[in-house]
């Protein structure tokens, strides 16, 4: 959707439809399982262009995190001009990242607004298929509101077809929903991790709310009250709003199925449950206590108990609050301010146009691609489902050497296809001319929960090993789209099961990497 520049104005879509109606109807849709053709949840991560309202996909389709599908293809950029916080979150340490739009690493520079609009625009001339500036920390974006709006008041004047967004931990969302909506910040992530102050009362130590501070019960009291009063009054303005909850074991594990229940009746589009990312080095107070996150099977349970619901995100990638790029990769070291300053930037929105449109064409020549294999699928009966990991570097298609990948995207296979269910970053294996063998390990404690792994090209080494521990490493693919490719090997691999030449075993369990993100 293509907005005029000017906040006040009467804009209308492409489409021919006036904004004010599509802001009309999102509000009308009212969140997850309430609207859409098939009977089941429609809306969602997963969800693509025959499961939404059209005016709804319009706003989801190129923004990495609203939908999985767009993930591979679109980017996003976070700035960060947000430096203080109002609360205190027992997994956060304030010289670290905002943990809820990130994970644990400092951000390089914080910057003002003008320095951030630069930056937005020279991003945006180098990697046309950003099509989305976050502003998520490193602090609470709305305890620093003149610097957020700023932002955004630059960004929608020179800049109007990149989409604007916003997380916040919600403490002074009602304060700001008409400035939100006047920038038409039209993606709103609040982070819930409770609605029972008893539970936000062994995550929140305190928090600081018109110039007094609140500690225990008390002050989780009123954070979940305003919390959940923001995300009322953004939906009822056709806001689309993402709720975020870290998944803290012992604490609200059991909780967040009643989050859930609580942010879907008040209209949220999408739940995003992460795992609790802490080790001691951080420096939290969780980490410092021992507070252990979930495992990828306790995360992917509560997820799939979840999504009955409603849809969930699955493809989060706890980004940095300066991250820029395809979630899952981090090309921020390219525009530290210095780079900048030195760069040409030719911000040409007809350029952005023409690259996109070429990336639609790849994206629908994937679905239908999916579409067709998924045909070879009818009629097979099995009630065998197995994971896969897939090394990837973007497109959708499998053309990441093992050694190479970052990490490992996960996909579930069964009768009704291939559906993405998670990622699992690890260290790298190739060291330039060796492996290393402590990584090897890492990855394989990381995907040992899958059947096989896709790569685009693997050594003899890392294939023995990987073998070993019963897991298949695929080249066959290499350079192929992902589904069709994982749906064609689910179909032989039944084929094989049927002959007796393999016999499905059930896999162990798998590690969520714990630590700091290493760019490049
Ligand atoms: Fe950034 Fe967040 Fe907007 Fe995305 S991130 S402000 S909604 S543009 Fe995305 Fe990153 Fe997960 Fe956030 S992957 S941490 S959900
Ligand atoms: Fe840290 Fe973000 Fe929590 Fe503030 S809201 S304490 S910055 S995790």
């Amino acid at each position: 959707m293509m907005y005029d520049a000017g906040p006040s104005i009467d804009v209308t879509d492409e489409a021919g439809g006036s904004v004010g109606d599509i802001m009309q109807q999102i509000a009308d849709h009212k969140g997850c399982g309430t609207s859409g053709g098939s009977g089941k949840a429609s809306c969602g991560s997963a969800a693509g262009s025959g499961d939404l309202a059209p005016e709804i996909w319009e706003k989801v389709k190129n923004h990495p995190c609203y939908s999985e599908e767009a993930h591979h293809h679109y980017a996003r950029m976070h700035v960060a001009v947000a430096p203080a916080c109002n609360i205190q979150c027992n997994y956060c340490n304030r010289k670290y990242d905002c943990a809820n739009e990130s994970r644990p690493g400092v951000v390089s520079e914080k910057l003002t607004p003008v320095q951030a609009a630069k930056k937005v625009l020279a991003v945006a001339s180098t990697i046309p298929q950003m099509t989305v500036l976050g502003i998520a920390g490193p602090g609470d974006p709305l305890a620093n509101p003149a610097k957020t709006f700023k932002t955004f008041e630059l960004i929608y004047n020179t800049a109007p077809d990149i989409k604007l967004c916003l997380s916040t931990n919600g403490l002074m969302l009602p304060d700001h929903v008409d400035t939100i909506a006047k920038y038409n910040v039209d993606h709103v992530t609040i982070t819930i991790n409770m609605v029972d102050p008893d539970i936000g009362a062994k995550i929140y130590p305190w928090i600081f709310y018109r110039n007094k501070r609140y500690t225990g019960r008390e002050a989780a009291q009123i954070l979940t009250d305003r919390q959940l009063m923001g995300l009322e009054m953004l939906t009822e303005r056709g806001i689309l709003c993402k709720v975020n909850s870290v998944m803290i074991p012992g604490v609200n594990d059991h909780h967040l199925v009643e989050v859930n229940r609580a942010v879907k009746s008040r209209g949220a589009f999408l739940h995003n449950i992460m795992p609790l990312i802490s080790a001691p080095e951080h420096g939290t107070v969780f980490g410092l206590t021992g507070q252990r996150g979930p495992t990828a099977q306790e995360l992917k349970a509560l997820q799939d108990g979840c999504e009955g619901e409603m849809n969930m995100m699955r493809h989060c990638r706890q980004c940095r609050a300066d991250a820029v790029g395809l979630l899952g990769e981090d090309r921020s070291a390219e525009f530290t301010t210095d780079k900048i300053m030195a760069m040409e930037v030719d911000y040409d929105i007809d350029t952005r146009r023409a690259y996109q449109a070429q990336v639609e064409d790849e994206r629908q020549a994937k679905v239908a691609a999916k579409q067709a294999e998924l045909g070879t699928l009818a009629g097979e009966m099995s009630d065998v489902k197995i994971l896969i990991a897939v090394a990837t570097k973007g497109g959708g298609r499998v053309n990441e050497h093992f050694g190479h990948a970052k990490e490992f995207q996960i996909y579930e296979l069964s009768t009704a296809g291939a559906k993405f269910v998670g990622h699992r970053r690890v260290d790298l294996y190739c060291q330039g001319g060796f492996g290393d063998e402590d990584s090897l390990d890492g990855v394989i404690r990381a995907i040992n929960d899958c059947a096989a792994v896709f790569v685009a090209k693997i050594g003899g080494c890392p294939r023995a090993d990987l073998v070993k521990a019963g897991i298949e490493p695929v080249d066959q693919y290499a350079h192929e789209f992902i589904e069709q490719s994982a749906i064609a090997y689910f179909k032989d691999y039944l084929g094989r099961i049927r002959t007796g030449e393999i016999t499905p075993v059930v896999r162990g369990d798998a590690d969520i990497r714990q630590g700091a993100f290493i760019a490049g």
